[in-house]
């Protein structure tokens, strides 16, 4: 068996952004191979870090190929290239789930939703000669989920190869988030049990983690269980949560003992109207300022996350953006230009009022504006948004965030990684194309793996 993960941009394009790109492994590939027998033989590629060609590839009694919305084009050429070979194809995963009908073209089989239930199912049914064409997955659990296949993965090419999920969804509903599309039919939050994902932590090799989960913090219990488990395992380690989550107390005093660094926090916008309308409303009425401030002190660094371009933003919303996250302290930022991603709650607003632009998926990236936003010009918009990226890691604004942490060793801390990620991403771009990254600079992946780089 072959399995793919396709990437939107080809390594050799002036496009591709190789710091982005080698962060992490494909671990939703890697947890299905899990499901194979000892004996099954498998092949994992992942064009995000090797170049592929696919006729120069081996002929495959199986192929799975999983799709993101960018990743689209490439994937179905990849897909009918085998298909051509008479090779039968899976394809699942979000892309697949919004729009089934699309992948169908390009596939055999397909899956929606996660598919810790139908793969099994499948795998079976392929065994017996008799795969159907679509499996809907229903049953949402990680009981019994397998090791994930780490063997399969080329650690050196990563650079946080220790990246990790222990939970699937969010417990949250925003209408722009992939999230309830996905889940449709069956449970949209679940969490691994704590001794699994303790299991799995144990597993990793070196000392840092990275958890792609949406909402480490989403379950209190699940999160205190995990955190105390983990505390004593001398583990460093970065995750996602909500502003909430950070101000209800104890879990962050916790989660700190346990070794988190840095927390992504999803901002989104500092436009409480906004966050009506996208139904966000875990963050309304939060207080970000105290939030921020909260995790200074606890030592924990932040990576802020927002979007640009909603219906309630203006030309200001740029600057004004910018100078509060600085004003914060905030020591890595990722913007993104508001992205109806097809099947959710915002595609069907935009399009049912005729703004959807284009449906030419490479440029569903949340670089490229592809509806018509309200209160600005396009142009606009993605002007703004490449001024934000510009105005937030300037020196001056890096000093001035710095001049906001509470103590002196904050401060150098806030100047090394606020500098250190933007500012040197030509550099750390020109170490990993030459491939010598890891193995040369273990360093960088403990500095990538103490901060930032979802974006
Ligand atoms: C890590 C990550 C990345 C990494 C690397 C990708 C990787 N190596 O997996 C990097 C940094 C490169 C990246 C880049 C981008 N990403 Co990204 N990323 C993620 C993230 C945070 C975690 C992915 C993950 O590991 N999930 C955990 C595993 C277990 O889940 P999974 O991969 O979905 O696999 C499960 C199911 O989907 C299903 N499944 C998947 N494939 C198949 C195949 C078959 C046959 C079957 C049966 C089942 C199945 O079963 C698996 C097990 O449950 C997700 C958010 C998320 N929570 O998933 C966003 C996410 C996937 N990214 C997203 C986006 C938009 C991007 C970018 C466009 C961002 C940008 N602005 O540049 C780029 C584009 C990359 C590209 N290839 O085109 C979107 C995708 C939206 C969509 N509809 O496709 C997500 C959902 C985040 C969001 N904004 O909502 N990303």
């Amino acid at each position: 068996m072959t399995m793919i993960l396709p990437a939107l941009t080809e390594a050799t394009s002036p496009l591709f952004r190789p710091i982005k790109y080698s962060l992490f492994p494909p671990l939703g590939l890697a947890t299905l191979a899990g499901y194979l027998d000892p004996d099954d033989e498998v092949t994992l590629y992942d064009e995000h870090v090797e170049r592929i060609d696919p006729a120069a590839l081996d002929t495959p009694d199986l192929l799975v190929v999983q799709p993101y919305i960018t990743s689209a084009r490439r994937s179905y050429e990849i897909a009918d290239h085998f298909r051509g070979r008479g090779v039968h194809v899976a394809m699942g995963g979000l892309h697949v789930t919004s729009l089934p009908e699309e992948a169908a073209a390009h596939a055999d089989t397909i899956f929606t939703g996660p598919g810790e239930d139908t793969w099994p199912l499948f795998l079976k049914d392929f065994r017996d000669g008799a795969p159907a064409r679509r499996y809907d997955s229903t049953r949402r659990t990680l009981a019994g989920l397998p090791p994930v296949r780490r063997d399969l993965i080329k650690r050196d090419l990563y650079l946080v190869p220790n990246s990790i999920v222990v939970s699937r969804g969010c417990p949250h509903h925003c209408d722009f988030c992939y999230k309830d599309a996905f889940f449709e039919g069956g449970r949209s939050f679940y969490t691994q049990a704590v001794d699994d994902a303790l299991a799995e932590i144990d597993r990793l090799p070196g000392r840092h983690l990275y958890f792609l989960d949406d909402h480490l913090l989403g379950n209190r219990r699940f999160a205190e269980a995990l955190f105390d488990g983990m505390r004593g395992m001398g583990r460093l380690w970065q995750a996602a949560g909500t502003v909430n989550s950070v101000l209800g107390p104890g879990l962050l005093e916790r989660a700190v003992e346990a070794g988190l660094r840095s927390l992504f926090v999803g901002f989104e916008t500092v436009n409480d109207a906004n966050l009506a309308e996208r139904r966000k409303n875990q963050n309304i009425g939060t207080d970000y300022a105290a939030a921020v401030r909260r995790l200074h002190e606890a030592g924990v660094m932040v990576n802020a996350s927002f979007v640009f371009g909603l219906d309630q933003d203006g030309p200001d919303v740029f600057d004004r953006t910018v100078d509060w996250a600085v004003e914060q302290g905030i020591e890595t930022a990722t913007f993104h230009i508001m992205t109806p991603y097809p099947s959710t709650g915002l595609w069907q607003q935009l399009e049912s009022e005729g703004r959807i632009m284009h449906r030419d998926w490479d440029l569903y990236d949340t670089r490229h504006v592809v509806y018509r936003p309200k209160g600005m010009t396009p142009r606009q918009l993605e002007d703004g948004y490449w001024r934000a990226y510009r105005d937030f890691y300037r020196w001056s604004s890096i000093w001035r965030g710095s001049a906001a942490q509470p103590g002196r060793q904050e401060r150098l801390r806030h100047l090394a990684y606020a500098g250190g990620w933007k500012k040197f991403e030509p550099a750390w771009d020109l170490l990993i194309r030459s491939r010598r990254v890891v193995r040369a600079l273990p360093m960088l992946e403990r500095t990538l793996a103490a901060f930032g780089g979802r974006e």
